[in-house]
């Protein structure tokens, strides 16, 4: 073999391992540019329009956006309503307290009304979850790369089976992850989401309650604050109450939760089990730097957008984002 052609072929391998490692598959930058100009503008100011009135958007979007891309892939399956014969994702028990559905359908029927059948939900959503949280800044929080396309299959089942659950130890959160394609520090990354929004009582009461069936409390859950919430939550059986995820600054995206996670004050086990792993441990650390958690959201948000995506010619532009074509 020529030293040239092995050059060649190192170069290749080289550039083929950036490709995947660096950005998201065959997504690109600005994909409606010349099919659909406005495209991203229209999403901007609808979504700016609601979130406007509206502070607990940005939240529900996020989470939907991460449950749509662990679910089959960023393929807006999560926007899909059940059917006679079939039992959509969106009612899976995990799924309880998404909302925002509406500002959805408000954005597709004005892509309709400029470009029929161009931008895909998927797309939609990816995009609606960045400008939602960017609202507070006036400016883009992460780049979305563009290009996907809506599937047409949506299971309760498999959003039970792909979704991690709050109870999740660290090796079970790791798995869930690389299952994913992404690592220990997307993981603790994008936990880092839990900055805004609120969670349910029922979702961490055993902590409060009854830990290991003894009448007990998680032991490494703050104990000034185990007895807020235990306030709070009044009975393991409270399922209607909500408490906030970052305590006094659950409508503002910022790097506090690790803060608070470093205060044993991390609301549910998945998030307490960030601290019981070095390499996790250390990560944590690392996002105390704002600066450093906002690049790195960057990053994984890429990374989590490209999950398992539709691309080309496979699955469809849906012409309304809660049922197929
Ligand atoms: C690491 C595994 C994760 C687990 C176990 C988990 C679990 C949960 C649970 C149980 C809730 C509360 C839902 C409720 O009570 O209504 C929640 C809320 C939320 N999650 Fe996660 N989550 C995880 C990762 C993520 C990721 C990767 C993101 C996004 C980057 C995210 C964003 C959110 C947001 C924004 C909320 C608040 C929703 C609202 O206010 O309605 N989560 N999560
Ligand atoms: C804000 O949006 C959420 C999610 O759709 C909804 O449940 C809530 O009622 C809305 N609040 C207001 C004040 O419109
Ligand atoms: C892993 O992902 C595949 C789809 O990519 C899914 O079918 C499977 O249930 C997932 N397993 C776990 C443990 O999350
Ligand atoms: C984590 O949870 C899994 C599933 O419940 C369990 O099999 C495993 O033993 C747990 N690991 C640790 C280190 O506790
Ligand atoms: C606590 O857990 C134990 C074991 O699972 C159970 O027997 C007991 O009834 C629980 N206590 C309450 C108050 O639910
Ligand atoms: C809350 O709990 C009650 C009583 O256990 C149950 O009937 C209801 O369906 C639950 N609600 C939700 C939203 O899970
Ligand atoms: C528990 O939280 C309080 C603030 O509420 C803080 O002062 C204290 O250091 C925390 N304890 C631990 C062990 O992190
Ligand atoms: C789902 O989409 C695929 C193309 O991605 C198509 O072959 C299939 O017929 C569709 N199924 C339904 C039920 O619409
Ligand atoms: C928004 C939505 O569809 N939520 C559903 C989540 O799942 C529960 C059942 O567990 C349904 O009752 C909700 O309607």
């Amino acid at each position: 073999m020529t030293t040239s052609l092995l050059i060649s072929i190192l170069v290749f391998l080289a550039l083929s391992l950036f490709g995947v490692v660096c950005n998201g598959g065959q997504l690109k930058k600005h994909f409606y540019e010349d099919t659909c100009p406005l495209a991203e503008e229209i999403v901007r100011k609808i979504t700016w329009k609601r979130v406007a009135t509206n502070s607990s958007l940005p939240a529900k979007f996020l989470r939907m956006h991460f449950h749509d891309c662990f679910v089959r892939g960023c393929d807006a399956s999560i926007l899909l309503d059940s059917t006679a014969k079939n039992t959509a994702e969106k009612e899976a028990v995990p799924n309880l307290s998404l909302g925002g559905f509406d500002v959805i359908d408000e954005i597709k029927t004005q892509l309709e009304k400029t470009c029929p059948g161009v931008v895909s939900c998927a797309d939609i959503l990816a995009l609606v979850a960045r400008d939602s949280v960017s609202y507070q800044f006036k400016n883009s929080l992460w780049e979305v790369l563009t290009g996907r396309r809506d599937g047409n299959i949506s299971r309760a089942s498999e959003a039970v089976a792909n979704i991690p659950s709050p109870s999740f130890n660290f090796t079970s959160l790791k798995q869930s992850f690389a299952n994913k394609s992404l690592t220990v520090h997307d993981l603790v990354v994008l936990s880092g989401g839990h900055t805004i929004g609120v969670g349910h009582c029922n979702f961490f009461s055993s902590r409060l309650y009854n830990f290991t069936g003894k009448g007990d409390a998680d032991p490494s859950l703050n104990t000034t604050y185990a007895a807020f919430l235990r306030n709070k939550c009044q009975s393991l059986t409270d399922n209607t109450t909500t408490v906030e995820m970052d305590p006094d600054s659950s409508l503002s995206f910022d790097n506090y939760y690790f803060k608070t996670l470093k205060l044993h004050q991390g609301l549910f086990q998945s998030d307490a089990a960030l601290l019981t792993d070095k390499g996790a441990s250390n990560v944590v650390d690392e996002l105390l730097n704002p600066e450093k958690f906002f690049t790195a959201f960057d990053h994984s948000m890429k990374k989590m957008g490209a999950i398992e995506v539709l691309i080309g010619s496979q699955g469809e532009i849906r012409k309304k984002c809660n049922v197929v074509n």
